[in-house]
């Protein structure tokens, strides 16, 4: 099941050899295109002849999502305007979005790896895509978009959000396979027992592609217990071209990089220093093909390892560890640092719990973790309810190491967003 079958299992030696000739190229390029980065080269004493080898990648200067905000709209342009094809956005939690240009050829690459990522999984001619991430300024739904449609596959371009509409759809065009957020995934799952169905008995879904947020492997395994399908981890960034970036095989073992579009690194998010194959730490990603913007060293914040074994599929591209959390996710709680990641590991372990978690902070450090009970749990006796929050409290504190709130409410109580799930809410007065 190969896209490309030649380019996908290329040895390393000629994987990186590629890899040095396109680096080069792209530093020729910005060096000669875009002042940011020439005047970053000047204060570094740098020039592009100083690329002699895939090593001298650290001599370059990091870009962080910062610089992007300092020179929106256009200022990291790399060719003109009038050889844009595409705007999309990405905002994050403060000031301005960040403004991500594709060129012709920017647009047919994204599509080409999202290809590679459908294939790579069993996606074929005749399946049958919906599409339930949001269409619009994000990447996620329009570039995946592409992807399957260069596939061959059916595509139905459903966006996210009004469930009735997406079961419509699945049962009379008899979807194969969906593209969504874990956080929806699950709401839709809990829509589906509620009309009484039965996705094995009633539909004809096979795969699921999850990603756009961080989720574990015990969520991966409710999605695909409720929706009877496999599910694909799916990972990008708009800063690189959005989905299509790294993407799960048949193995599901870490999502294959793909390296001959973009060079990884992984640094200690503190000091950016080089971390040894196999460690956790901040991916940084360089454009290796993208014309209209090229990054060079982009800092991510993505907190992920290679997974240093090759793969048995036999793709040559090395794999990355599911995403532990954003490095700028990490709250602090009564000076003790905590992911998002790690509670809903323990959440998401226990079978009581349903499929929806918010996470308060409030007053001068006090966390209430709010917890959707799985419709199994209600059996009207408070008894088992007070014993089954006494053992969450307790499991979480041993997970995080400080002793939070815990709220238990009813199934399909907690607010669920079209979008990403916003799962941390600060009032905290610090
Ligand atoms: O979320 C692109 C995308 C769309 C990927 C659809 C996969 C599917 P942004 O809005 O720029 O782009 O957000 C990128 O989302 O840096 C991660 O923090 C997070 N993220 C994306 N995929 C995953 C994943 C799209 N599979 C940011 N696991 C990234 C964990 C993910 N986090």
């Amino acid at each position: 099941m190969f896209w490309d079958h030649a380019i996908e299992t290329l040895d390393r030696a000629s994987l990186r050899q590629l890899q040095l000739k396109r680096l080069q190229a792209t530093v020729r390029r910005v060096a000669r295109k875009v002042s940011f980065y020439r005047e970053q080269f000047s204060q570094a004493r740098l020039r592009p002849s100083h690329i002699g080898a895939l090593a001298d990648v650290r001599r370059l200067p990091f870009t962080t999502s910062a610089d992007l905000r300092a020179n929106y709209p256009s200022g990291l342009l790399a060719v003109g305007l009038d050889d844009t094809l595409r705007l999309h956005t990405s905002s994050g939690t403060t000031g301005k979005p960040k403004a991500l240009f594709f060129s012709r050829q920017d647009v047919a690459n994204a599509a080409e790896l999202c290809a590679r990522c459908l294939v790579m999984t069993g996606v074929t001619r005749g399946d049958v895509f919906q599409n339930m991430m949001t269409y619009g300024l994000f990447t996620g739904a329009l570039v995946m978009h592409y992807g399957a449609e260069k596939v061959g596959c059916l595509v139905i371009p459903a966006g996210p959000g009004n469930s009735e509409k997406q079961l419509l759809l699945m049962l009379d065009f008899r979807s194969t396979a969906v593209h969504v957020t874990p956080s929806y995934a699950l709401y839709f799952a809990g829509f589906l027992e509620s009309k009484g169905i039965d996705p094995r008995r009633d539909l004809a879904l096979r795969r699921a592609f999850v990603g756009a947020e961080p989720y574990t492997e015990d969520t991966r395994r409710k999605i695909e217990q409720a929706l009877g399908v496999d599910v694909f981890n799916s990972y990008g960034l708009s800063e690189m071209n959005g989905p299509g970036v790294a993407f799960e095989c048949e193995h599901k073992h870490g999502m294959h990089l793909w390296e001959d579009h973009y060079l990884l690194e992984i640094v200690d998010p503190q000091t950016g220093e080089p971390l040894p194959e196999g460690e956790y730490g901040e991916l940084v990603l360089t454009t290796l093909c993208r014309e209209a913007m090229p990054l060079l060293r982009y800092r991510t914040r993505d907190i992920t390892a290679v997974v240093p074994e090759p793969c048995p599929c036999g793709r040559t591209h090395r794999r990355l560890q599911r995403i532990r959390g954003r490095s700028d996710d990490m709250l602090i709680v009564r000076g003790v640092n905590i992911y998002p990641q790690q509670i809903e590991q323990v959440l998401m372990s226990l079978p009581q719990v349903g499929r929806n978690y918010l996470i308060v902070l409030d007053g001068l450090d006090e966390m209430t973790v709010k917890v959707e009970l799985a419709q199994t749990s209600f059996d009207g006796q408070v008894e088992h309810l007070v014993h089954l929050e006494n053992e969450i409290v307790s499991r979480l504190r041993a997970e995080i190491l400080t002793r939070p709130k815990v709220e238990l409410v009813p199934p399909g109580s907690l607010p669920v967003s079209e979008g990403k799930a916003r799962r941390v809410i600060d009032n905290r007065k610090l």
